[in-house]
């Protein structure tokens, strides 16, 4: 029976309290089209007559039901009633089917009857039954109860100390219900309960490893059915060992009905395993393995652990050769191992004749290696190069060039010099022969400079034959005028802008002689120019500022006595060149005679005053004639000894003292209409001053 009451019916403090009961329940009616609420079920209860006494041989029974999911609450705000031993007279009796929830009477509760207090008086399911009972007699008059009900949720995820959890995971409680969740890694099984382990299709695939039941070594899951696959290559043989604890859910009498482990094979199967001996170790001589592990819904047992390895046929121990180690070393290599070979700093790897840049075997399953061992064979640098203008000689041994054979280079002496290097060379592990300072390039063998074999003779009048290799670096330019110019190192010569001016664009049809005396002389040595440098601040025809230019040649030449390369002015040159310090100039050019000389001829002269000479021209002015701070003036106050027509571009040179090595002080550029003239004296280009102008071209050409 249903029982409603309309608020207006209640006190304020019943109203209170039953809007708390029905605080859950109340939503519903605000949300039409949402899942069909249950309607609120609350009611009030009362003895017969109340408030009045109640009368004797009163029998009255409620049935109050909720709708499932909901539980009742029920709870007295009166009671008065006659008591008696055991509550045998009136009473009060809440049941729930044959259940009886409690028997109450008198007023307060004593050691054997009960009266309800503030107690709430909660049915187990979702129905109650309420019975109200009076006898024949009261002794005085007694008022009954009165008792308010109301349906309420249960709670099901709350259980009692000792009863097992609805959920196996999570419990989620709603109106009316609840539901059960998994952790993840888990399904919600079909019996909405049990969370049964995501645990199929694993694959293991490396050579050993490890596998267990879910949550080892926790208890498993119930109801879950898991497989794993252990799978290596052909040729691989699994091994499985159980380790740790075993414990699976076993039968005295039937084999394995609850939970069990199978192992298979596709030859073979093991199992089913259950109880807690540990199985002992499988050798399954096989490349493939099928775990399969079933569980029911009960019991806490905790499962398996296995850790498997897997054998294949081992190779043959492998040997290092001579001068070579092995990586990794392994007491044992079978299938898919990889030996690599490494050699010593020195050696290289050679398979047969064939040079390898790395080396790496591999163990196949029938075991042998895929490839045989290859030899460390020691570096060879093999005959070293020639060098232009030197020799080579063994140091190590006889034509040794094997790794650590050292090589001596040397220059040919006397004229040529070894730049900046000791000539030593060891063959590198590397195969290239490396110099001391770690060059792999050969070292250079620069030609000396400034050798005359010229003794230094007394001041003489006019100019005087020359003998072979007084001027070896004396260079004849045969063009559109006969000139001269100076070889510098073997392969550029230094001259005149104005010499070579009109042939810059036509190189290759200068004419170049060197190594003789006579300009006439059949026997001499020819040399090409590849191009002609002409100092960008010249300009011709208009004075003989710049007066300086560079001839690169097609190829080296050979120095020796008579061809030999006159050297640049150091920093400290000027020193030696001072007004009155004697240089030397020589040439073919124009005699006193006015014929252009046969053989090559030279004169010592001073240097001039600078201002002096500067004056001597301003007096008597020639045609673009000016003595500029980029030449220099020499000759005698006299006349006499002069450069003259022909000379053009030729050297004019100065002993150092401090290296005893002649070098270039002047370019013979230009003087007074007749040579020799008293007062006027020869004018040079200025060749200090041209220093970077002329290294930055020979570095860079
Ligand atoms: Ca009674
Ligand atoms: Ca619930
Ligand atoms: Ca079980």
């Amino acid at each position: 029976m249903r029982l409603q009451i309309r608020p207006g019916q209640l006190d304020g403090c019943t109203m209170r309290l039953l809007l708390i009961f029905l605080g859950l329940l109340w939503g519903s009616a605000a949300a039409p089209q949402g899942p069909q609420w249950p309607e609120p079920v609350f009611g009030r209860l009362a003895s017969p007559g109340f408030p009045g006494e109640y009368g004797n041989n009163q029998d009255q029974r409620w049935t109050l039901r909720a709708p499932p999911g909901y539980r009742l609450g029920l709870y007295f705000t009166h009671f008065h009633l006659e008591l008696s031993y055991l509550c045998e007279y009136d009473f009060v009796k809440l049941s729930s089917g044959t259940k009886v929830l409690a028997t109450l009477c008198g007023q307060e509760s004593t050691d054997t009857e009960r009266a309800p207090g503030n107690d709430t008086f909660y049915s187990p399911a979702s129905s109650l039954d309420v019975t109200f009972h009076s006898d024949y007699s009261n002794e005085k008059p007694f008022t009954g109860f009165e008792a308010f009900y109301a349906a309420e949720d249960i709670d099901e995820c709350q259980v009692p100390p000792g009863e097992a959890p609805p959920c196996d995971h999570h419990c989620h409680n709603h109106l009316g219900g609840f539901y059960c969740s998994c952790r993840a890694g888990y399904v919600l099984h079909r019996n909405k309960r049990t969370c049964s382990a995501l645990c199929s299709g694993q694959v293991f695939t490396g050579r050993s490893g490890v596998l267990s039941s879910p949550e080892y070594p926790q208890p498993y899951p119930k109801l879950s059915s898991c497989s794993y696959s252990i799978h290596l290559e052909e040729g691989f043989s699994i091994i499985l060992d159980f380790v740790g604890s075993f414990d699976v859910e076993t039968h005295p009498e039937t084999l394995c009905p609850y939970d069990s482990l199978k192992i298979q094979t596709d030859k073979e199967e093991y199992g089913p395993f259950c109880g807690t001996t540990l199985p002992s170790r499988i050798e399954t001589k096989s490349n493939a393995v099928t775990i399969t592990f079933v569980t029911d819904q009960s019991g806490d047992h905790t499962g398996w652990k296995i850790h498997y390895t897997s054998t294949a046929r081992p190779c043959p121990g492998p040997v290092a050769p001579p001068n070579g180690r092995l990586a990794p070393v392994q007491a044992q290599y079978v299938l898919k191992d990889r030996l690599a070979v490494f050699c010593e700093t020195g050696y290289e790897l050679l398979q047969g004749r064939l040079p390898l840049r790395s080396f790496a075997a591999v163990c196949q399953k029938d075991g042998s290696w895929d490839k045989p061992m290859p030899q460390c064979s020691i570096v060879d640098c093999g005959p070293p190069e020639d060098l232009p203008n030197g020799q080579v000689q063994y140091v190590t041994g006889p034509e040794v060039t094997t790794y650590k054979a050292e090589i001596q280079y040397r220059c040919n002496e006397i004229f040529y010099t070894m730049r900046s290097e000791d000539g030593k060379y060891v063959c590198g592990a590397d195969g290239f022969w490396t110099s001391s300072k770690g060059e792999k390039s050969l070292p250079v063998c620069e030609p000396v400079c400034g050798i005359s074999t010229r003794t230094v003779r007394g001041r003489i009048y006019g100019g005087q034959n020359a003998k072979l290799g007084d001027f070896p670096w004396q260079v004849l330019l045969l063009g559109r005028t006969t000139a001269a110019g100076a070889l510098l190192q073997d392969n550029w010569i230094l001259t005149a802008a104005h010499a070579v001016y009109e042939q810059k664009e036509d190189a290759s049809s200068l004419e170049i002689r060197m190594g003789a005396l006579k300009r006439l002389s059949a026997h001499y040595t020819q040399a090409w120019a590849e191009a002609i440098f002409i100092h960008e601040g010249y300009t011709h025809d208009a004075g003989f500022d710049n007066d300086i230019a560079l001839i690169k040649l097609k190829n080296r030449v050979v120095i020796n006595s008579n061809i030999l390369p006159i050297c640049l002015p150091r920093k400290e040159a000027e020193s030696f060149m001072r007004t009155n310090d004697i240089g030397t100039v020589s040439g073919w050019g124009l005699t006193q005679r006015g014929f252009l000389a046969r053989s090559l001829m030279f004169v010592d002269i001073p240097t001039v005053d600078h201002q002096k000479c500067t004056a001597a021209y301003e007096k008597q002015p020639y045609p673009g004639g000016r003595v500029t701070e980029n030449m220099l003036c020499a000759g005698l106050e006299g006349g006499g000894k002069d450069s003259c027509k022909g000379d053009s571009g030729g050297a004019l040179v100065f002993l150092d003292n401090e290296t005893q090595t002649w070098f270039v002080g002047g370019i013979v550029s230009w003087g007074s209409m007749n040579c020799g003239e008293a007062n006027q004296y020869g004018v040079y280009t200025k060749v200090v001053n041209y220093i970077p102008w002329i290294k930055n071209i020979i570095n860079n050409f």
